[in-house]
């Protein structure tokens, strides 16, 4: 019998970051003085820092050396055609449009494509996705699959898109209220689930039908690749490259936050292949970003944007990105914590109301375990529940999503298999005390997103 190979990282560490760790005391101080939301706690105070993966991953020698042939013109950055360049070789579209981050991407396509009274379907909601579509006029409309807002279902697809609904909603209210399907790879929301080709390529054959664009939210595109290639027929013997052109040629515009799958620390972009909508973008990004050549940028910033985009889509990277999330998730499986099934791509996503059987949505079980998590060894996690849902711009009440989940995100080439081990130790610990948890009322709420600054206290 062949003995099991171990892979590991394709990648020696060269340079390191101490982290530091307060006692107890200290983080519980730390905590309260924060009002238990981990967006308020100082980095500093972080010993394994899992809120998020966005701009947290550690860049490659390549990187920091392209950072050192950053062309910092105010105009036509020689960076930004090479980004230009790669955009188009790696995924395919047309035409670029930098921006500083995925949102100011989202602002300025909403802003062009939504007119008020328009109906936006997506598989599952983005927070900053969803503002931006409500900001224009728009109303979102979720028509993911039933089984994405069950964390016990083992799907291996979970970002499809649910045919029916989509076509219901056609039906309803007409092809000419819907100018697009926003189509994310992969779902963040649902806990970092793919989306499978064949799914994408029947939502372009039914859109097509009637005239609907779609419009790709591609910030975790490569790890969907990964997914299919792993996962659905006919992909094994396609290299991550070839599956993620393949997505976005299903696709009429997309829009990208670098900061995830691109190893940036900053950057995003529009990419189009209309020349239209492309002319109106260049023509709004100057009013709320920066020139149409940076975007909000610095030529260094593009530059290694460009490069982090090439290393992104190679199949050993992807092997150990997700293979690390994986590790992570199958340590906690084995301990019988309540994660969402099956692991995602970007993190692992804690079932905070199974942990917290004894409260309600009102008393935000996911915010007080992400605080709970942070009090015990220091490693910070986001929530993803009711007050990342939101209020109902039209009711004003709390939207009650399904799934109130905490998140454990896993920046790309940062930490190591011994932090994780830590990780799984310290969720397992605050799972064991569960019961004993009191749950949270929020004393402030910002207008906004409010997730970012809410102010907690415990009941
Ligand atoms: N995602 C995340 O931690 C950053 C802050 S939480 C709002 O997961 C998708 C799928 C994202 C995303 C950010 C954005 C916005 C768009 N789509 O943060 O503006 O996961 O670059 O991108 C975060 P920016």
């Amino acid at each position: 019998m062949m003995k099991k190979r171990s892979w590991a990282e394709p990648y020696k560490i060269k340079m390191v970051e101490p982290l530091r760790m307060l006692s107890r005391k200290e983080r519980e101080k730390a905590m309260e003085e924060a009002g238990y939301n981990t967006f308020l706690l100082r980095s500093e105070d972080v010993y394994i820092d899992l809120l998020t993966d966005s701009g947290t991953s550690a860049m490659s020698d390549r990187q920091w050396a392209g950072l050192m042939l950053g062309d910092e013109a105010y105009a036509g950055s020689r960076n930004f055609y090479h980004l230009e360049e790669t955009v188009r070789e790696v995924y395919g579209y047309k035409y670029l449009v930098p921006t500083h981050q995925g949102r100011a991407a989202e602002h300025i396509i909403s802003k062009i494509l939504i007119k008020p009274g328009d109906y936006i379907p997506g598989n599952m909601y983005f927070t900053t996705t969803k503002l931006h579509q409500e900001l224009a006029g728009g109303k979102f409309v979720d028509v993911i699959i039933d089984e994405a807002h069950d964390p016990e279902s083992e799907h291996p697809f979970k970002g499809n898109v649910d045919l029916d609904k989509l076509q219901r909603l056609i039906d309803e209210v007409g092809a000419d209220k819907i100018p697009y399907v926003a189509i994310a790879t992969t779902v963040n929301m649902a806990g970092g689930q793919p989306i499978s080709m064949a799914n994408l390529k029947a939502v372009r054959e039914l859109t097509q039908k009637y005239g609907i664009e779609i419009v790709h939210d591609m910030t975790r595109v490569a790890e969907n690749a990964y997914m299919i290639q792993q996962n659905e027929e006919g992909y094994a013997d396609k290299t991550v490259a070839e599956i993620v052109k393949e997505i976005n040629s299903l696709t009429d515009h997309a829009t990208m936050s670098a900061k995830k799958d691109a190893l940036v620390n900053i950057g995003g972009f529009l990419a189009t292949n209309d020349p239209d909508v492309f002319e109106q973008a260049r023509n709004l990004v100057v009013v709320y970003e920066g020139l149409h050549t940076y975007g909000g940028l610095a030529g260094r910033d593009m530059e290694a944007m460009a490069i982090g985009i090439k290393e992104s889509v190679m199949d050993e990277h992807q092997k150990a990105r997700v293979g690390q999330v994986h590790y992570l998730g199958n340590l906690l499986l084995k301990e019988g914590i309540p994660v969402v099934k099956p692991i995602g791509t970007h993190g692992v996503f804690l079932d905070a109301k199974r942990f917290y059987p004894h409260l309600t949505q009102d008393e935000f079980p996911a915010q007080t375990l992400a605080a709970e998590l942070y009090v015990d060894s220091g490693v910070r996690a986001m929530e993803r529940g009711v007050v990342s849902a939101g209020r109902n711009p039209e009711t004003g009440e709390h939207n009650y999503p399904k799934l109130e989940l905490v998140r454990l995100t896993i920046p790309r080439r940062v930490y190591t298999q011994a932090h994780m081990d830590v990780v799984a130790e310290s969720v397992a610990e605050v799972f064991q005390n569960a019961h004993k948890a009191r749950g949270l009322k929020m004393v402030f709420e910002p207008k906004y997103l409010r997730f970012f600054q809410a102010r907690f206290e415990k009941l």
